[in-house]
């Protein structure tokens, strides 16, 4: 295959997490930040990244890494894991999330070190909802806010609640979906920031503030705070902020925002993304700046963060933090550790459409990427598929000597072709590229070539397919692509894997 131009990963760029990383939470330890987003029904759960400035962020982790942590049994897609909010307090991280399957609920995890290992769930019964959030007040009480908006006090060591949830605030007229709250102290007041508007086109943030963390609440007279609805920003959809200080105590807010593409409606497919704007104070509101693409130059040394190698090569033991398994990932069904130097995945399943398929994958998080693995399928079927949900993925699949391409959208599953390759491992290769122009309204907002790759490294697609079908906007749901290996059949073994971005 010819070399192919990288784009420069050092820049000041939005998002600063792309790919599917919504409902982000920070927290600043001194120089350093880390920052917690969902993960529905992928494991391990809850990624978590550090940072010194803000814009360069390195995934050390993800909090739910332990079957003891994190059931997702019987979770449907866009289940599982919703919005957590992380925290230092007294010494500790602190992460309350929840885990909307059925069975599960609100819970609190703490760690001292935010790499790992985080503490067995301490489950709050009383937490009513989704999205707690938990802040602390002089006296050491704890306060959890939850989305409607309601709240009420917490021992987060115990997951003991006391009395029923009061309610704070509706968010303002005609909002609805009133979430996501964080509650802080800043200066005289506490501060109410919350979502609004639906996690759609119509998103936004807004704010209230009163003398005390459970009110009476003011509204900002300038809510939304932030909000792109009818817009034509090429970020949309933002909302589900957090506010964090900056090295030089700049104030800043990270946030979810998504990045439609192709005619109307527009479709995004990498899910929601976390971005960063600046944040400055007017007679005691925060104003949100611009959103852009291309940061500001900040007033601070940038600091980079080790970047994830395009390769992996599965030498080691353990799996990179960014690789998810669709619900759980036994190391009897996925391993580095039967054949040396490959990783192994054993069929549990028979299709990609089972909620219980064999997968494992990495988010795709550029709008144009190649991703590219060397598959062993003599003793089983298995290959790379780009996923959005279990109705929703498109693959290549190798089994022995036959390659064939599979679409699924919603209802329907077709074989779109079918190939004979010689024997021995063959390179499978998904490219995901702009569409071809002319762009009219109706044009899609990618599209997505899978194939083979022969001895000299020549790509052959054996399939171009509208990307829209994998987005959101067709599939519905709260996630977006991620891009892997799966074995429907038998064991099948991946010597390497390879993702190559070719935009941003
Ligand atoms: C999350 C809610 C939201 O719980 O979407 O955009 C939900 N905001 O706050 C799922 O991510």
């Amino acid at each position: 295959m010819p070399p192919l131009s990288q784009p420069d990963e050092r820049r000041l760029t939005n998002p600063v997490i792309p790919g599917f990383h919504p409902d982000p939470s920070v927290c600043r330890v001194g120089d350093d930040y880390y920052l917690a987003c969902s993960s529905f029904e992928y494991f391990p759960g809850v990624p978590l990244f550090h940072s010194r400035d803000l814009v360069h962020w390195t995934q050390i982790g993800n909090v739910l890494d332990r079957p003891e942590q994190l059931r997702l049994t019987g979770t449907w897609s866009s289940g599982g894991i919703y919005a957590p909010t992380l925290r230092h307090h007294d010494g500790r991280f602190w992460l309350i999330v929840t885990n909307c399957t059925e069975g599960g609920g609100n819970f609190i995890v703490t760690a001292t070190d935010p790499a790992g290992p985080w503490s067995d769930p301490i489950w709050a019964p009383g937490v009513p909802g989704i999205d707690p959030d938990l802040a602390w007040d002089e006296d050491g009480t704890c306060w959890c806010t939850v989305a409607g908006v309601s709240q009420l006090r917490i021992d987060p060591s115990t997951g003991q609640t006391y009395g029923t949830p009061e309610r704070l605030w509706s968010g303002g007229p005609g909002a609805k979906a009133p979430e996501a709250p964080h509650l802080y102290r800043i200066g005289d007041y506490w501060y109410l920031l919350i979502a609004a508007g639906g996690t759609e086109r119509g998103h936004g943030v807004s704010i209230a503030r009163g003398r005390t963390p459970n009110g009476p609440f003011e509204p900002c007279p300038d809510n939304p705070i932030l909000t792109h609805r009818s817009t034509d920003h090429p970020v949309q959809n933002t909302g589900h902020a957090d506010l964090v200080q900056g090295p030089d105590d700049s104030w800043w807010m990270v946030f979810l925002g998504v990045r439609p593409g192709g005619g109307t409606p527009g479709w995004h497919v990498l899910g929601r993304e976390t971005f960063l704007a600046p944040v400055t104070w007017v007679d005691g509101w925060p104003v949100v700046g611009e959103v852009t693409l291309d940061l500001p130059e900040l007033p601070w040394p940038l600091v980079p963060g080790p970047v994830e190698e395009r390769r992996d090569d599965f030498d080691h033991a353990e799996l990179r933090p960014s690789w998810i398994s669709v619900r759980d990932r036994p190391a009897e069904l996925c391993t580095t550790k039967e054949r040396p130097g490959w990783l192994t995945l054993r069929a549990r399943g028979i299709s990609l459409d089972e909620p219980d398929v064999v997968f494992t994958g990495r988010r795709q998080q550029h709008q144009s990427c190649r991703a590219r693995t060397l598959v062993d399928a003599s003793e089983g079927s298995g290959g790379l598929a780009v996923r959005l949900d279990e109705q929703h993925h498109y693959e290549i699949e190798a089994s022995g000597t036959q390659v064939r391409v599979v679409a699924r959208v919603g209802s329907l599953r077709t074989v779109v072709a079918e190939q004979s390759v010689p024997a021995g491992p063959v390179v499978l290769a998904v490219t995901v590229a702009d569409p071809p122009s002319p762009h009219g309204p109706c044009t899609g907002p990618d599209v997505v070539s899978l194939g083979v790759e022969g001895p000299d490294g020549t790509f052959n697609a054996l399939a171009t397919l509208d990307g829209r079908y994998l987005s959101t906007e067709v599939a519905g749901g709260f996630t977006g692509r991620v891009i892997g290996m799966y074995a429907t059949a038998g064991a099948v073994h991946f010597d390497w894997f390879d993702y190559e971005p070719l935009s941003g």
